[in-house]
């Protein structure tokens, strides 16, 4: 069963998403990973969302671009946390799509990353699912205190070797 279904509406959006996926795969969360248009399939887009609750979906991580309605009609469907991805555009630079799903009116909220935020993506949703899984809250820890230990690393480096050398 899994406990976050990604979901994307195309698969150019792979990219990205495939950050998502990284970090659950990192941290032991079981996912889903799902390609579905909500303006290119309609019925096949309710269906998922109407059932992501009976799956046992705790979290939905959704990323689109442009006119991205995609993660807010998941937050209008789903009861628990929908976490937006807005995609790098060509046109636009992806202001389009950040626009369209973090401008989610009152009531339905859809907790927007940034442009290409794939990974922070994953890291939030395991922040949600850690308030209540010790084990998970551990190794969040772990990885934080990773990546403080590699800028270390890098400012040692720098001071050893000089900025020329770096
Ligand atoms: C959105 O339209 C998708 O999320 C994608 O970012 C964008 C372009 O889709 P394609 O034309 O590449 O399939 O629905």
């Amino acid at each position: 069963m899994a406990q976050v279904s990604i979901v994307m509406g195309s698969d150019s959006d792979m990219p990205v998403m495939k950050k998502a996926a990284d970090i659950l795969d990192q941290l032991g969360i079981s996912f889903e990973m799902r390609i579905i248009s909500a303006h290119r399939e309609p019925d096949e887009f309710f269906e998922y969302a109407k059932t992501a609750e009976e799956r046992g979906v705790k979290v939905i991580i959704a990323g689109a671009g442009m006119a991205a309605h995609l993660p807010g009609m998941c937050a209008a469907i789903f009861p628990m946390p929908v976490i937006g991805i807005p995609m790098h555009t060509t046109s636009l630079g992806g202001r389009d799509s950040l626009y369209s799903i973090v401008q989610m009116p009152s009531g339905i909220p859809v907790a927007t990353v940034a442009i290409n935020g794939g990974a922070n993506a994953g890291l939030l949703a395991a922040k949600i699912l850690a308030t209540s899984d010790s084990s998970l809250l551990a190794k969040l820890k772990d990885y934080s205190e990773d990546m403080k230990n590699a800028v270390i690393e890098k400012d040692k480096r720098l001071n050893e070797v000089g900025y020329k050398n770096y």
